[in-house]
């Protein structure tokens, strides 16, 4: 098979939003098991896959630079985690007044097991100075940019992937942030960051960097174009920040938006997940206002994957139906009913109001 049909059957089974650069949500079958189907896992990149030449650089403010290559990392201890990423304009076509950007549905956001070194000790062999403040990763991926840059100085020609993250956190080892050559088993496929990638639990995917080609401790805050343009909350009455940690969110997985289902006991199934602490209660409305009722929560089977919830609905009354379904997090977050607007459509965790009709 050549690389083109290797591709093209790797993205058969997703929906597409855009084809160059290919992005795409997982159908909504994916969201059944705790674990997505590496072929169903949603894709979400800025430029056309990148050629990559198998080194990995990290440099900067360190008093050692190295130059990794994928056996390099290999033969240093390993870690395995389940980690849930979601992009951060997921939710984004949900928005009013809906903003710029790609138009997301609810489904970019998946969930496999990654394996890789632990970035806490490629960046100890390489010892960053004591003045570092921010790492910067680099993706092989570069070119025209097929949005527009918000940064005055960023080139529309030539913009290379970049997204950066603060020294401590990421060489915290409690953090466990991977440099993750293996998804689901498997060696990196091309659409997610092939030969290896950055894997940081807990925040939006965009600081999951694909392809990585270079690490930069820098003795600055970075300010690139994917840093301080794109992948900004742009509130309307606050000021801008990062996107960060995933928003608590839950989502209804069974029964599908506007489906019709016979009269009886339904179990209702979704997934809830957050990136500010485990999930710790799951509440149902069948009404509007109304009371919320407890959904039966499953405890995580990790730390940084979404958590399976259930509901016993018992669907008496024929007719249609509204069904919300609210998660709270340990921190005492929870969902609010209509979406934090900002400019770019980020971090959509409104609870959402699917009907269902009662034959
Ligand atoms: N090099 C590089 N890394 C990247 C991106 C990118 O465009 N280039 N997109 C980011 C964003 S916005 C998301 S949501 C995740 C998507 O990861 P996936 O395609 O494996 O699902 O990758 C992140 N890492
Ligand atoms: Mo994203």
């Amino acid at each position: 098979m050549t690389v083109a049909e290797d591709l093209v059957r790797a993205r058969a089974a997703l929906r597409m939003i855009h084809p160059a650069p290919f992005n795409a949500e997982a159908p909504p079958e994916a969201l059944a098991g705790l674990i997505t189907p590496t072929e169903l896992h949603y894709v979400r990149s800025n430029f056309a896959v990148p050629t990559h030449d198998g080194t990995l650089e990290v440099g900067g403010a360190v008093e050692n630079p190295i130059t990794l290559t994928l056996d390099d990392l290999r033969a240093m201890p390993s870690a395995e985690r389940t980690v849930t990423l979601e992009c951060a304009g997921n939710g984004r076509i949900d928005m009013r007044p809906l903003p710029t950007g790609e138009p997301w549905g609810a489904y970019a956001v998946s969930t496999a097991r990654w394996t890789g070194a632990l970035l806490h000790d490629v960046l100890q062999q390489a010892h960053p100075a004591a003045d570092g403040v921010d790492v910067r990763f680099e993706g092989a991926d570069h070119g025209a940019y097929h949005l527009r840059p918000i940064l005055a100085e960023t080139s529309k020609d030539d913009l290379t992937f970049a997204r950066a993250l603060p020294l401590s956190h990421a060489a915290d080892p409690a953090a466990e942030i991977l440099v993750a050559y293996e998804m689901n088993g498997e060696p990196l496929g091309r659409d997610h960051g092939a030969p290896f990638r950055l894997i940081v639990p807990h925040w939006y995917a965009v600081a999951s960097v694909k392809w990585l080609k270079r690490i930069d401790v820098l003795t600055e805050p970075y300010t690139g174009e994917f840093q301080t343009g794109h992948y900004i909350y742009e509130w309307p009455d606050r000021p801008h920040e990062a996107v960060g940690l995933m928003r608590v969110r839950a989502r209804i997985t069974d029964p599908a938006p506007a489906s019709t289902i016979d009269v009886g006991t339904y179990t209702v199934r979704g997934k809830a997940w957050s990136g500010t602490g485990p999930v710790t209660r799951v509440d149902i409305s069948l009404t509007g206002e109304g009371d919320w009722l407890p959904a039966r929560l499953e405890p995580p089977q990790g730390p940084y994957q979404w958590q399976d919830w259930s509901f016993d609905w018992e669907a008496t009354d024929v007719g249609r139906h509204t069904l919300r379904a609210r998660a709270t997090d340990a921190s005492g977050n929870t969902q609010p009913d209509v979406p934090p607007w900002n400019r770019l459509g980020y971090g959509n965790n409104a609870i959402e109001v699917p009907y269902i009709d009662v034959r």
